[in-house]
């Protein structure tokens, strides 16, 4: 069983918490999701507790050392995630990345690091076999 950091953008809005759900339930049904809460439906782009950024900060950065792997839904763009998928690099965490090529052009950032192995997609349905393909590696 993987131990499986997902990222999804929080701040950089909610309007895919949907499709991170489905992506979590879907790894969940043979995997560990160490971020279950990125799916979170009830959980608001804005939403904050007082001095509770570090605490986050911490316990993600925790999570990440001791992933097996990355996967990153990337159609919303979010600094978090980007930072997220710079800290796992730098740890040598595999990264797989998703996005809807329909609706964003990734950042180069991301799309010209070869470190990154990234899966655009254009239905969601695509997603699910690549899943399948990784969690057996
Ligand atoms: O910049 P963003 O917020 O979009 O960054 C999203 C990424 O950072 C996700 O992949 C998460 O792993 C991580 N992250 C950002 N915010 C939180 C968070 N907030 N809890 C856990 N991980 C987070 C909880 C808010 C709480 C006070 C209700």
């Amino acid at each position: 069983m993987k131990r499986v950091y997902f990222a999804g953008s929080i701040r950089g809005g909610r309007e895919d918490a949907e499709l991170y759900r489905r992506i979590i339930d879907y790894i969940q049904r043979t995997d560990l999701v160490l971020t279950e809460h990125v799916g979170d439906l009830s959980l608001g782009q804005f939403e904050c507790l007082p001095d509770h950024d570090k605490a986050i900060y911490d316990q993600d950065t925790a999570w990440l050392r001791t992933a097996d792997i990355v996967i990153a839904e990337c159609t919303t763009p979010s600094l978090g995630v980007g930072y997220e998928l710079a800290y796992a690099e730098a740890h040598g965490i595999p990264v797989h990345i998703f996005y809807n090529s329909g609706r964003t052009k990734l950042s180069a950032m991301l799309a010209g690091d070869p470190y990154f192995q990234v899966h655009p997609y254009t239905v969601e349905d695509e997603i699910y076999p690549i899943l399948d393909r990784l969690m057996l590696l």
